[in-house]
């Protein structure tokens, strides 16, 4: 975080303040441990701080800690609302544009308190008085320790922040692995240990809560798996049939595409997931090396994210949509066989 902006920051949290924290819709566990980990911090130094999720979010999160704190505002609207029309600080973290909260947009465009953005996603809109936006780091729990650190704050890591940080971290590193993973994130992965995170345990609870029928809509998902050499492409679909027989639940499918992309000479992949309820096919998109995973979705899904993450979404039907993908896979044919 730049002086200017922490400079900002301290004017703003010098006296006590009513305190909003929100993430994006379908947190996930950097959303979820970037607000709670911030929130803590914010109220071991005096503010009246709550945490506030447009949705709900995945059974494997629901044990970090403060998570009884969380107001989720799809199933506590009234009490969402009175917080947020009284808050005088709005810290949006892990999303940097208005439209990524869901039904929280229009109240957030109402407000007139103060935004205060952490996130490291690409293109920030320009909404916040400060903003603390950095595509090189790891994670927005990453970027959480680094502005607890510059508010002089190191010391007050307390365990519950330090689990909360590492959850977040490891999830959106793919467990350190993804090249956004820096000398840097593993110092402060270092602390957060030595301030009491249990590595063992988070990884368990995070990882080890698979249900029988996850396991087998995953094998599903296998038996779908469609490679193409040509364009190192590989891609995964699941229709909406194929979800209802295996009691699909929000969160089931989180991770699927990954064993596309860890096919051997595979540096593109895709899953398709048919809601037949949205009218909608929701994409993930993942890739190995400088292939734009985020140019491809802002060109053809009217999404975005990261360079190798991305998500997006087809309004077509689940077979026109990968009919589409199939046929615009050879006017990338030499970025997808550039280097590799
Ligand atoms: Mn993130």
């Amino acid at each position: 975080m730049n002086l200017e902006t922490t400079a900002t920051v301290q004017t703003l949290l010098s006296t006590p303040k009513k305190i909003v924290i929100t993430g994006h819709k379908n947190p996930d566990g950097d959303a979820i441990g970037s607000c709670l980990g911030l929130y803590f911090f914010l109220k071991a130094n005096g503010h009246d701080a709550q945490v506030i999720m447009p949705n709900d979010f995945p059974d494997f999160l629901k044990w970090l800690p403060g998570i009884d704190t969380l107001i989720i505002h799809e199933k506590e609207v009234e009490k969402s609302t009175e917080r947020i029309e009284n808050a005088d600080l709005i810290f949006t973290l892990d999303f940097n544009a208005l439209n990524r909260v869901g039904d929280l947009q229009p109240l957030l465009e109402k407000s007139t308190a103060k935004f205060i953005m952490i996130d490291h996603h690409q293109q920030p809109d320009a909404y916040a008085v400060a903003t603390y936006s950095d595509v090189r780091m790891s994670s927005t729990c990453e970027m959480v320790y680094h502005f607890i650190d510059a508010l002089g704050g190191n010391q007050q890591i307390s365990k519950a922040i330090a689990t909360l940080l590492y959850t977040g971290i490891m999830t959106d590193t793919g467990s350190f692995r993804f090249s956004s993973t820096t000398p840097v994130t593993h110092k402060v992965i270092a602390h957060l240990l030595e301030a009491g995170a249990n590595n063992a345990a988070i990884h368990q609870n995070v990882y080890d809560t698979n249900s029988p029928d996850r396991m087998r809509l995953l094998g599903v998902a296998l038996k779908n798996l469609q490679i193409f050499p040509e364009y190192k492409t590989a891609f995964i679909t699941l229709s909406q049939k194929e979800l209802d027989t295996h009691n699909f639940k929000k969160g089931d499918t989180e991770g699927f595409v990954n064993y596309a992309l860890s096919v051997k000479g595979v540096r593109f992949a895709v899953i398709f997931i048919e809601n037949k309820q949205e009218s909608i096919v929701k994409i993930s998109l993942r890739s190995k090396g400088d292939f734009s995973v985020n140019e491809f979705s802002r060109k053809h899904y009217n999404g975005g994210g990261h360079t190798n993450a991305a998500g997006g979404r087809s309004l077509q039907s689940l077979n026109k949509t990968i009919t589409h993908f199939i046929s615009i896979l050879p006017d990338y044919t030499e970025e997808l066989n550039d280097d590799a």
